[in-house]
């Protein structure tokens, strides 16, 4: 069933709210990654909200869904998202990336915190999202696996070899959300080293793969809803976005993957996410 148009506002609201943790975060640390998580904050409001079987209840559950962020770099988004979960304790995002902190500049494994999977060496999160589900498909559990991944990412050799195990052992209980903003480190990923069509790559290793608009909550509700229907085969949702989103300065701007706002930038950045 599509969303209700409430359901959709309350979605777009906790993406904005995600963007201003996001905001918040790296700039209280002086360091981190502000333009994969602002780029992401729609997609990760719709699946953390409305998909994820994960909560503070059943958080030790091994039956439960399970995600694994394969773009590591892009945390702060997923500490934001795990305290919209009331998982995270809201006052520690503000130890973001600080000496002792749970939330590391890179996510750093924590059963009772929900983080599953630590990540941040690119090309390895597909490959454990598969592996937990062919573990939960041989236990005939009703887990379901989401990874995200991204355009720079998909340049390891890793995530192949990951996309061709989850078809071979048809494992449709797995769902990767690809960040395709045609940005990595180094600059514009076509030219740094272009991936191409991610959707018809996935669809040739035999997943069930779509293009979606990366910022259209009602899409990309709609593509997981058809991901959680499909029975044989692993889905891919290449979600088209724009890093930096929301923040007019740093939209589409590489400088901000991985770059701190100084303090008048993050006042600006901010009043334009309406703080
Ligand atoms: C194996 C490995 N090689 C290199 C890096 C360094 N690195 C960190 S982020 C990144 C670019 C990733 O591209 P993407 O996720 O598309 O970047 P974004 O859209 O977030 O800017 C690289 C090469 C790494 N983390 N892991």
């Amino acid at each position: 069933m599509a969303l209700t148009p409430e359901r959709k506002l309350a979605l777009e609201e906790i993406a904005r709210r995600i963007r201003v943790d996001v905001i918040e975060m790296v700039h209280a640390a002086a360091c981190g990654h502000p333009g994969g998580p602002l780029g992401m904050a729609d997609f990760m409001a719709v699946l953390w909200m409305e998909h994820l079987n994960i909560s503070k209840e059943n958080l030790h559950d091994p039956q439960r869904d399970r995600f694994v962020l394969g773009n590591g770099h892009t945390c702060a988004g997923l500490y934001s998202a795990l305290a919209h979960k009331g998982i995270v304790p809201r006052e520690m995002l503000h130890t973001f990336r600080k000496l002792g902190s749970p939330l590391q500049g890179h996510p750093h494994r924590n059963a009772d915190l929900g983080i599953d999977m630590s990540t941040g060496s690119l090309g390895t999160g597909l490959s454990t999202a598969q592996g937990m589900a062919l573990a939960a498909k041989a236990n005939g559990w009703p887990t379901r696996v989401y990874a995200t991944s991204s355009d720079g990412e998909s340049e390891e050799g890793q995530i192949w070899e990951a996309a061709t195990s989850a078809a071979h052992f048809g494992l449709s209980n797995l769902t990767v959300l690809v960040d395709f903003n045609n940005i990595q480190i180094d600059g514009e990923m076509r030219k740094v080293m272009n991936v191409r069509d991610l959707r018809q790559k996935y669809e040739a290793f035999g997943w069930h793969a779509v293009d979606v608009d990366g910022h259209d909550v009602t899409a990309i509700d709609a593509a997981l809803c058809a991901a959680k229907a499909e029975t044989e085969r692993p889905s891919a949702l290449i979600c088209h976005t724009t890093i930096g989103k929301g923040v007019s300065f740093m939209e589409g701007k590489a400088a901000w993957h991985g770059t701190a706002p100084n303090d008048e930038q993050a006042r600006e950045a901010l009043a334009e996410l309406g703080v």
